[in-house]
């Protein structure tokens, strides 16, 4: 007899297409080859209880912490271990339960729902690419890879269209570095070297144009110069900034970042850097939608190697698929950076197989937009692994 070991869900499925399994068989038998790992925190002790019992009436289980059996704790986490089909049961029979049920419910449909659903990126009307290639431009003396080259006007406008003939979808701009230890610049400072790039390349190419600022009157100055996109590495915890945009209606990169760039990399600490990462993005997320940013024009990026050591990076990029749950598109920013020439032992010019080895396992991970100082290289990579992945 010959034999084949199925690994995945996407085998899976083909695998029964193969066989002449029935559509909704397909379907269902699939939600049966899917599993889920979903964390939540802070879980009241009864309802945990009762998610423990559920979960193991359906075939699952819930792992909770050792202190729920001496009831000597108000709440725990609670890691739910399901395939899917069972946690389409599980969230039916929570949602009669007393306590917090039907709101874990809605939880757990959520989180289900973002990941079967592609989050749309749409800037200024326009829909975004995903996976899209969002090329480095940094119109600055002193940025860790690229300083100085571009300061100059017409070399910076040069490179953005060139960019753009690479493939890039998006250009990201910006006028100070964030490097750690770097230093600080003024708001017109920042806004001489950064708008007349945005002001030329919005007349001159069609690409979707994103500044990179904290600053409410650099973002201001630039979203009148035609910016569809602002990021902002303090994701959006400068006072005034989140409302600005929603008042633009343009769309907003919110990053993760430990600290300050002076400071961030002295000592960083997580106690789960996914979820205390997440917990600050999902936390910030709704705050731009209460300023009035559309659901559709937020990105949400663990900001990688902002207050964080190498493992930290490393877990990050391993477990970027849990970002999707939050239900917006991810983006990755891995470029060139030191982790990669540490786990490399590489200069900085010397790093774009790290960088590109990064850009892959972002896609397979579903992120939406990855950053990058070597568009043309990358574009090839993302539509390489977008070849595979679509087959
Ligand atoms: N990384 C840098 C700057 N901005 N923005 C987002 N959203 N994500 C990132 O990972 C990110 C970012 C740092 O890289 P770079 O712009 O090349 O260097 P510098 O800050 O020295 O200009």
């Amino acid at each position: 007899m010959f034999n084949t070991h199925i690994r995945n869900e996407a085998r899976l499925e083909r695998l029964m297409e193969i066989i002449g399994v029935s559509p909704e068989g397909i379907d269902l038998m699939g939600k049966k080859g899917r599993q889920y790992i979903i964390k939540l925190e802070s879980v009241p002790i009864k309802d945990a209880i009762i998610l423990k019992q559920e979960a193991l009436s359906v075939g699952g289980d819930c792992a909770l912490s050792w202190s729920v059996l001496g009831l000597n704790t108000d709440s725990t986490d609670a890691i739910l271990i399901l395939t899917e089909r069972q946690m389409e049961i599980l969230t039916k029979k929570m949602e009669y339960q007393p306590f917090n049920g039907r709101i874990i419910a809605e939880e757990l449909r959520e989180i289900v729902g973002n990941y079967e659903n592609e989050p749309a990126l749409t800037l200024r009307g326009r829909r975004v690419n995903s996976p899209a290639v969002m090329g480095i431009l940094n119109v600055t003396p002193d940025s860790f890879s690229d300083g100085g080259k571009y300061l100059d006007f017409e070399r910076a406008v040069k490179r953005g269209k060139q960019m753009v003939k690479e493939g890039a979808d998006i250009i990201d701009i910006g006028g100070e570095s964030s490097r750690p230890g770097s230093g600080r610049v003024s708001a017109a400072e920042e806004m001489e070297r950064v708008l007349p790039v945005v002001e030329a390349l919005r007349k001159e190419t069609d690409a979707i144009i994103s500044v990179d600022t904290y600053k409410p009157e650099v973002a201001e100055r630039a979203i009148d110069a035609g910016a569809d996109m602002i990021n902002d590495i303090y994701g959006l915890r400068k006072e005034g900034m989140a409302e600005l945009i929603g008042q633009h209606g343009v769309g907003v990169v919110i990053m993760h970042m430990q600290g300050d760039p002076e400071n961030m990399q002295e000592n960083p600490q997580y106690r789960d850097v996914i979820a205390d990462i997440s917990r600050f993005l999902r936390a910030q997320a709704e705050k731009a939608l209460d300023a009035g940013i559309s659901i559709d024009s937020i990105v949400i990026d663990p900001g990688i190697g902002f207050g964080k050591t190498v493992e930290h990076n490393l877990q990050i990029i391993k477990e970027l698929g849990a970002f999707r749950s939050l239900g917006y598109p991810v983006l990755v920013g891995a470029s060139r950076k030191s982790f990669i020439g540490k786990t490399l032992d590489l200069h900085v010019e010397e790093r774009l197989e790290g960088s590109l080895a990064v850009a892959v396992i972002a896609v397979q991970k579903g992120v939406s937009i990855i950053r990058t100082h070597d568009v043309m290289e990358t574009v090839r990579a993302v539509k390489m692994t977008m070849a595979v992945e679509s087959i």
